[in-house]
């Protein structure tokens, strides 16, 4: 992919202390949990595992959400599921929290999940206790906005910027069941610089941490590979082949009229305008870590 060696030496890395504050949170509740959650993007199905989080997984009862799924491809889904149903020890579900698709299936798999314990419980004549279910993931990838959605009420704050949630809360539900929500959590090292673009095309990492110009750039110079066709449709391009990533900007910056104070193209505007527009879904369902 052309330029894309340029990328090769960025040092993409987030992990500021309240991120290290958080994991040290998760485990110290994840004993008084029964159920973890563990939420993915669905764009990215491999890259938004965290290492760290997978370390405090083993031997936990935990459910893999794959959110996001309207924006991801269709064809890519299908695949990921197949491979997913042969390989992972863990259930998982593909889902979408905006458009509710896949939420009433959550609460019944951690339940059964809980199926043999609360048995035995009851066998011993104790009534099983209130689920509680951990929401973990990486920034970004819809944690708060599950709980809300299946707690059908505003009950914890949400926002398209990674970050959002600071501390732990717990969250009752109708349903004799009670999440905690948990800060975003990356781990210290991202080690390729492909996986860090990536994850902060999807928002988990702060825009400003790679530069809103140089993701941009990547964006593009995956449009060029990947969806060509939609970003000569959308943003009236002559013809993407030939030109640079720097130059298909400033084209789209004339075209839509993006100038500075002078005349000069305003490159800050038309970035944010695309990298909005990918997380929007506006140039198609696109997957990053392909099958
Ligand atoms: N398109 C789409 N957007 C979603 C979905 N779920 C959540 N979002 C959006 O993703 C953004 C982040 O959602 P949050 O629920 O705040 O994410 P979080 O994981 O709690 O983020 P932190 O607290 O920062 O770690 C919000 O703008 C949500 O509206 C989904 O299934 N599809
Ligand atoms: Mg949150």
């Amino acid at each position: 992919m052309e330029d894309l060696q340029d990328f090769e030496k960025l040092n993409i890395n987030w992990f500021p202390g309240h991120m290290r504050k958080a994991l040290r949170g998760v485990g110290d509740q994840i004993k008084r949990v029964d159920v973890v959650l563990e939420l993915r993007d669905a764009r990215l199905p491999v890259t938004s595992q965290n290492p760290d989080l997978q370390n405090l997984l083993i031997n936990k009862p935990s459910l893999i959400l794959f959110n996001k799924s309207d924006l991801a491809d269709p064809n890519q889904i299908k695949k990921w599921e197949s491979k997913l149903k042969n390989e992972s020890t863990k259930p998982f579900l593909f889902v979408d929290v905006k458009k509710r698709k896949g939420l009433s299936q959550i609460i019944p798999n951690s339940k059964k999940l809980m199926q043999t314990r609360w048995e035995n419980l009851r066998q011993r004549g104790i009534r099983p206790p209130v689920l509680r279910l951990m929401v973990i993931g990486i920034p970004n990838v819809g944690k708060s906005s599950l709980i809300n959605a299946l707690a059908r009420r505003g009950a914890t704050q949400t926002g398209p910027k990674p970050g959002v949630t600071r501390h732990q809360e717990w969250i009752v539900l109708g349903q004799n069941a009670e999440l905690l929500d948990t800060p975003g959590i990356l781990w210290p090292k991202i080690q390729n610089t492909i996986d860090g673009l990536n994850l902060t095309l999807i928002g988990g990492i702060r825009d400003e941490i790679v530069g809103v110009e140089k993701l941009a750039n990547y964006l593009i110079q995956l449009g060029k590979k990947r969806f060509s066709q939609k970003l000569l449709a959308r943003y009236k391009i002559d013809g993407c082949e030939a030109q640079s990533s720097q130059e298909i900007l400033h084209q789209i910056a004339n075209n839509r009229g993006f100038f500075r104070t002078g005349g000069n193209v305003d490159i800050q505007r038309v970035s944010e305008m695309l990298l909005h527009d990918f997380r929007e879904g506006l140039c198609g369902p696109i997957n990053l870590d392909l099958l």
